[in-house]
Order: structure tokens, then C-alpha cells, then sequence
């Protein structure tokens, strides 16, 4: 109990860490939260502030996530890594530090899925970028990325705490994407490069 309450926590903290707010704030003197989707991740940084900054948050929010998973592998058990992992995009999209909102977890699942099983989130990765490459948007894109994660995680025969975590952490994603889909379906969700026209 108390190696899952070492995990849990600090799989919490560190996902709650506001990378996208702290460099709206330090690089462009905005609160990214007021600007565009109102998301503190590396696509809205992207849409605001531009290519260095969003490869930034993309690099420290997936990194928050890797570091998660080597919290829980420290503790000793694929259960440990899962619970620190699932509370980690948990604290990212709900962070204590801007009030229980955040980002959409998609950085930081990629970067959990990497220190789990690299070769099938490259795989993931790929699928990602397929959606991007056939759609130019981002969110879409997401959404595709995080429905293939279990079917991927599956198919490679993955652990079965590492499967859980694709399909839980799949379902989550898809679900903070929820104002995205809404758009989507309405066809008002904005391409990459297009300016935001609509209030978050
Ligand atoms: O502002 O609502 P927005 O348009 O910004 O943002 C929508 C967007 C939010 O996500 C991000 C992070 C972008 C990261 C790019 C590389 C991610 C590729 C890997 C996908 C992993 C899928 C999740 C797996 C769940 C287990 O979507």
C-alpha cells in the first residue's frame, strides 16, 4: 500500500507539473489558457507561440510521463509503472496547479508509451502522424493515435498491465478530446498553420 501510494502520488505530481502554462507565461507572456482551445499542450502552445516553444512543452510533457514509469519500474512491479502512468496523464489534463485543468495528456501518454514499450509507440507515433499527414489536424489525428494504441499494444502480445494502461489511457485521451470531437463533427475544428476563430 505504500508503494502504490508512492506511485500514485508521484505519478500525479509529476504529470500536475504546468509545462505549457509556465512557458506561456515565460515565453510569450500569455496565459496560454486564454488563447485558442484554451489547452495548455504543445498544439495549442504551437498555435500561439509558435515551433520552439511547442517542441518544448511536446519534449518536457512526454518527458513527465517517461519519468512516471521510471518511478513506478523503481518501485518493482508492471503495476506500479501502470498506476503511476494512469495518474500521471491523470494529473497532467487535471492539474492541481491550474485549478484542475491542463492539457489533453497526449504528450505525456506518448511519452509513457515510449518508456514502456518503445517500438509499438513508435508504431503508434506513425499512426499519428498518418492522421496528420491525411488530415492536417492535430486533434483528429489524437484521437485516431489513441484508439490504435490498444489494438497495437494487442497485437504485439504486450503485458497485460501495459495493455491495460493503452486501453484506459486510450479511453481517457479520447475523452478529453471531447470539446475537439464536438468541433469535428460540426467541421469547425481548426488545420495546422489555420488561425483560431472561435472562443475556447
Ligand atoms: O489544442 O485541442 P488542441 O487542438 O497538443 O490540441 C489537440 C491535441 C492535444 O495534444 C497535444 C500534444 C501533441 C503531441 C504530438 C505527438 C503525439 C503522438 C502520439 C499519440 C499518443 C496517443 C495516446 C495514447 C493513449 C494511451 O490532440
Amino acid at each position: 500500500p505504500l508503494l502504490a501510494l508512492l506511485a500514485g502520488v508521484g505519478g500525479y505530481f509529476l504529470g500536475s507539473i504546468p509545462t505549457g502554462y509556465w512557458v506561456g507565461r515565460w515565453w510569450g507572456g500569455i496565459d496560454i489558457r486564454t488563447q485558442g482551445s484554451g489547452s495548455t499542450g504543445a498544439t495549442n502552445v504551437l498555435r500561439t507561440l509558435g515551433k520552439g516553444p511547442a517542441l518544448l512543452v511536446l519534449l518536457v510533457d512526454a518527458f513527465k510521463g517517461a519519468a512516471a514509469v521510471g518511478l513506478g519500474g523503481a518501485l518493482g512491479s508492471p503495476w506500479w509503472v501502470v498506476l503511476a502512468a494512469f495518474l500521471a496523464i491523470i494529473g497532467h489534463s487535471r492539474s492541481c496547479w491550474l485549478g484542475f485543468k491542463g492539457g489533453k495528456s497526449v504528450a505525456t501518454s506518448l511519452g509513457i508509451l515510449l518508456a514502456m514499450a518503445w517500438p509499438v509507440a513508435l508504431a503508434i507515433f506513425g499512426v499519428w502522424l498518418l492522421g496528420i499527414a491525411l488530415t492536417r489536424i492535430v486533434s483528429f489525428s489524437s484521437i485516431l493515435a489513441a484508439v490504435a494504441a490498444p489494438v497495437l499494444m494487442w497485437s504485439t502480445d504486450q503485458p497485460l498491465p501495459y495493455l491495460l494502461f493503452a486501453l484506459a489511457g486510450g479511453v481517457y485521451v479520447v475523452a478529453t478530446h471531447r470539446r475537439n470531437i464536438e468541433r469535428l463533427l460540426a467541421g469547425s475544428e481548426p488545420r495546422i498553420g489555420q488561425k483560431w476563430v472561435q472562443s475556447p
